[in-house]
């Protein structure tokens, strides 16, 4: 069989495995339990110049091989271009999109330096799988180099109509280098659909046929284990008697622009101002822990968020009542499963969003017996897998305000009804089907 080598912006550190494991890990563990697998890229550290020569760590058939980024270029292609551009234009957000010529080069650059390094590296038969927006280019340059194995490309974050796609500048060059691929991976139908758009809109009709939704998943089972177990942490214990009976909301997410947090606040906001039933009966915890810090929008992002906290534990509160818990530390993975666990409603309102893998993680948590009730937005690419979930325009307070009272006071069997629905797609399509399903599109 032949080995599978995974190309992602970062690789975790092989000591912080546990912890660090997300959706690409699960489904890489399942596809590794068959093959060898080696897994490249950033090692997430800077230094002067970027590495040439990558530091290889195998760990049975485990093979880690990382790259230190030279500072400029940690800052060109890792804060410009990727996070400063890439980033805003793939979520529809042109109006935060910066865009720089050196960015750029820097990006390209440091894709061609990658491929440098990783080619010596492969064998003739092997698979390679190379992910997200970091990544465009990686595969063409392979092909630069000679390297003729089979490529395939996920990109986990939405892909926007070509009409708003096409004001990046450089917007045909990195869709031509897509053609690189003989897989292409999306979240969505609709992704599919818009970047099938957009190749043939640019005359790479060809590349088109190649686009294909694969929607990713989580460890449901693994979750949900989780999440059981925390109900004896003690962590878990004493954050459920400091709610002293009161319903607990739950939101997590990086703090991020595209997560709507500022709308969500505002949406929390006119439930205690209009639905005074709810005032000393609730409390919203938001876990928010802080990513990309050095990227100025989320510096701002991050007041503004500072703010609506004040304001409105300041207008609302009671000497024994603060409605938001507000936390920007990141907390353990067992702690947050508890948590969601505790929480007769999970708040998971992103303006765009590739997947959102905290609303599965929501639905895994829950007590089929007693659950909870996801309130999530339409723009998120898990809204078409979830039909039990209560579905809310992100960009509307009152609409917010309105679904967080109806799910407050939803009667049980519609909770479970509801949680019904959401399960087999939380389980049955969950990483490992995700890897699986991608490899096999790529071996075919
Ligand atoms: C990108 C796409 C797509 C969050 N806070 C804490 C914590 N988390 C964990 C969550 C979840 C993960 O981080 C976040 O995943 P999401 O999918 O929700 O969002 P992104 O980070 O934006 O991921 C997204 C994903 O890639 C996969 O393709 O779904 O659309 O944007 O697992 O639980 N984990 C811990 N402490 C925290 O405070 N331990």
């Amino acid at each position: 069989m032949s080995r599978l080598v995974i190309v992602a912006n970062r690789v975790p550190n092989p000591r912080e495995r546990g912890a660090t494991a997300g959706g690409l890990a699960v489904a890489l563990k399942d596809a590794m339990s068959r093959r060898e697998a080696m897994w490249f890229g950033w090692s997430g550290q800077t230094a002067e110049a970027t590495a040439t020569e990558p530091s290889i760590n195998t760990q049975g058939k485990l093979t880690y091989a990382t790259l230190d980024l030279g500072r400029e270029d940690y800052r060109r292609y890792y804060q410009g271009f990727a996070n400063a551009t890439l980033w805003p234009t793939l979520h529809y957000r042109l109006g935060l999109a910066l865009f720089q010529r050196a960015d750029y080069a820097g990006y390209r650059a440091v894709n061609a330096a990658f491929a440098t390094a990783l080619a010596p590296l492969l064998r003739p038969d092997d698979l390679v799988w190379t992910h997200d927006f970091h990544l465009f280019p990686f595969g063409a340059e392979l092909r630069r180099l000679g390297c003729r194995q089979r490529q395939g490309f996920f990109l986990h974050i939405p892909f926007p109509p070509f009409g708003l796609f096409s004001a990046l500048p450089k917007a045909e060059e990195l869709l031509a280098d897509l053609a690189a691929y003989d897989v292409i991976g999306v979240q969505t139908e609709d992704d599919a659909a818009n970047l099938r758009g957009a190749l043939v809109a640019v005359g790479q009709a060809e590349a088109a046929e190649r686009v294909a939704a694969f929607p990713v998943g989580i460890d449901a089972e693994a979750f949900r284990k989780l999440a059981e177990r925390a109900m004896d942490r003690a962590d878990t214990r004493r954050f459920s008697q400091s709610l002293v009976g009161r319903d607990l909301v739950i939101g997590v997410d990086r703090l991020d622009y595209t997560k709507g947090l500022p709308q969500r606040f505002a949406g929390y906001a006119q439930l205690l101002a209009r639905f005074k039933a709810h005032h000393g009966k609730v409390t919203y915890l938001q876990v928010a822990p802080v990513s990309r810090g050095d990227v100025a929008q989320y510096r701002s992002l991050r007041r503004e968020l500072d703010e609506w906290v004040g304001r409105i534990n300041g207008q609302h509160a009671e000497p024994d009542w603060a409605p938001l818990r507000y936390m920007t530390r990141a907390v353990p993975r067992p702690t947050l499963a508890g948590f969601m666990r505790i929480a007769r409603v999970g708040l998971v309102t992103p303006l765009r969003d590739g997947m959102n893998l905290v609303a599965k993680e929501y639905v895994a948590a829950q007590d089929p017996a007693d659950p909870g009730v996801l309130l999530l937005s339409r723009f998120a690419g898990a809204a078409p897998q979830l039909p039990g979930a209560v579905l809310v325009n992100p960009l509307d307070p009152d609409a917010i305000a309105e679904a967080l009272d109806a799910a407050l006071s939803m009667p049980k069997e519609e909770r479970v009804a509801r949680w019904e629905a959401m399960r087999p797609a939380v389980w049955e399509a969950g990483a490992r089907a995700w890897g699986r399903d991608f490899l096999a599109a790529l071996e075919a």
